[in-house]
């Protein structure tokens, strides 16, 4: 799967004007609950889970959607090794730029990854979780990961430890896992069919021989399985990212997202699959396509009802470090780590989670004053899609031509719903404008009726309305999940009085390739 010293407590006040994301998957392990349920999942709120989990997730920002806003994770690649090969992967690929399965730009030692996990938590006092997900097969390499996560519980003992794993070591392994307070533990699971698995796995390594076609798929199955059902007897949440591979497992996915559900899993992540012919992968090269967004709306709102749905997944690298927006893994590279370890300020990150929880409160607080608003209404059948620029903290609090990364919420009567992310490349360069790149962000968002921004230029806003994408500056600041239910009031009003007039939504491309970090 795959910032210096100033442990400073952050304000409300300027949590306002923080929050530069990032985003990056190979490493990544990789998992936001049904648009409008409730219930538990990645969406869910204090008072909708047992105490036992909501702490466990309220501040993990892969197994809470709230909590993505605000707590930042971060990957130290030390497992070099993997057991199995996915036709999607190509861990010989090393690019500082690109962000997909296996990629990484250095490799660690425990010890290294311990000074790495010190000098992060020094700068950023949003670091709550500390992720092993390759670029390897986390489990294929125990003795370093398991080495790494103790070395990092003596260190940063309010760190959360999570882990990615394709799951054919798994089983063996759970004692361990649950020895060390590794609480959640996410599974790569494609299939559960191996007619289907032998296209998405050429090999498998296992008792020590080469396993192939479906003997291979179907051991790799059941170990996965095995694993997910020891790890939820014991109690360690778990996640299951499946990768979408239009034409091989779509429709399979509503399959594996009911066996997992039955085997307690607590979330399931619906990843895009990411394939070019530059990044030398079986599927890049023979040209199977990635789903569009779309595509992979259907399958996850055909998946409602069975394991709750993540949908704000990033697909991390391996060694990615920040907000799940943003990726600063440059800004630690080992070569720029003191050789002293920083101080770790436990109490300094306890007030800043304390900030944070009291600007989740009043967010939530506002949200649901809004949604009271609507709660009158009956089946009303416009539902509005809303691309917003931010850089974090729930606000609306980015410029247009800055945006790196859209987030996505839809709403209707029902409310509002987080439902996904839309990368693109910043449309202002230097000062100036590029209309290339702004074809290409216009076609990012072509699916959604609005766009929210602090700021825009002339020239964009104008080539937005022309396609149809009203853009709406007013809620500037403000927390987005209330701005947008408002917003929804007022086109209600004059949908009801027949002065709105619905767009036909375009198909919104997911985007390939490389990701350059901020
Ligand atoms: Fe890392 Fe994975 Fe833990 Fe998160 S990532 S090991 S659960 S701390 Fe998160 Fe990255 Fe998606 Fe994974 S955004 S690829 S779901
Ligand atoms: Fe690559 Fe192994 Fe992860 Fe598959 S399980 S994506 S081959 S590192």
């Amino acid at each position: 799967m795959n910032p210096q010293h100033t442990t400073a407590v952050i304000r409300l006040d300027q949590l306002k004007s923080l929050g530069r994301g990032e985003a990056v998957l190979a490493g990544g392990c990789s998992s936001t609950a049904s648009a409008g349920k409730s219930g538990c999942g990645s969406r869910a709120v204090a008072e909708e889970l047992p105490a036992a989990i909501w702490e466990k997730v309220k501040d993990h920002p892969c197994y809470s959607e709230a909590a993505h806003h605000h707590y930042a994770r971060m990957h130290v690649a030390v497992a070099p090794a993997c057991n199995i090969q996915c036709n999607y992967c190509n861990r010989k690929y090393d690019c500082a730029n690109e962000s997909r399965p296996g990629v990484v730009s250095e490799r660690l030692t425990p010890e290294q990854a311990a000074r790495k996990v010190a000098a992060v938590a020094a700068r950023l006092p949003q670091l709550s979780v500390l992720g092993i997900a390759g670029p390897g097969d986390p489990l294929a390499n125990p003795q370093k990961t398991f080495e790494t996560f103790e070395r990092v519980a003596q260190l940063a003992p309010d760190l959360k430890l999570c882990l990615s794993t394709n799951g054919l070591a798994l089983p063996a392994l759970v004692d361990r896992i649950a020895a060390y307070n590794i609480d959640h533990v996410t599974i790569t699971i494609n299939m559960i069919d191996p007619e289907i698995g032998q296209e998405i796995y050429p090999w498998i390594f296992w008792r020590h021989r080469r396993w192939t076609g479906k003997e291979a798929a179907r051991i790799l199955s059941e170990q996965q399985l095995l694993g997910l059902e020891r790890l939820t007897e014991r109690g360690i949440l778990c996640k299951v990212n499946s990768v979408m591979i239009p034409g091989i497992n779509d429709e399979h996915l509503i399959e594996v997202n009911a066996a997992i559900k039955s085997r307690g899993a607590f979330l399931h992540n619906i990843m895009p699959l990411i394939s070019a012919p530059e990044h030398g992968t079986v599927f890049g090269l023979s040209g199977r396509r990635g789903p569009t967004a779309q595509e992979l709306k259907a399958l996850q709102d055909r998946c409602a009802g069975g394991a709750n749905l993540m949908r704000h997944c990033r697909q991390c690298r391996a060694d990615a470090v920040g907000l799940l927006g943003e990726d600063r893994s440059s800004e630690f590279a080992l070569d720029q780590l003191d050789e002293r370890l920083p101080a770790y300020d436990l109490e300094a990150r306890r007030l800043y989670r304390e900030t944070v929880e009291a600007e989740r409160a009043a967010m939530e607080a506002a949200t649901r004053a809004e949604r009271d608003k609507l709660s009158s209404l009956g089946n009303e059948s416009l539902t509005l899609r809303i691309a917003v620029a931010t850089r974090g903290h729930g606000r609306i609090n980015e410029h247009f031509g800055h945006v790196r990364e859209f987030q996505i919420y839809e709403v209707g009567a029902a409310g509002v719903v987080f439902i996904g992310h839309r990368r693109v490349d910043a449309y202002c360069q230097g000062g100036y404008g590029e209309e290339e790149t702004l074809e290409t962000v216009i076609q990012a968002i072509a699916d959604c009726d609005a766009v929210f921004v602090a700021k825009i230029g002339r020239c964009p806003q104008e080539q937005l309305d022309a396609a149809g994408i009203a853009v709406i500056d007013r809620y500037r600041f403000e927390y987005i999940e209330p701005s947008v239910l408002r917003y929804y009031q007022e086109c209600l009003e004059l949908y009801h009085r027949g002065e709105y007039v619905v767009r036909r939504r375009g198909d919104a491309q997911i985007r390939q390739g490389a990701y350059v970090a901020a």
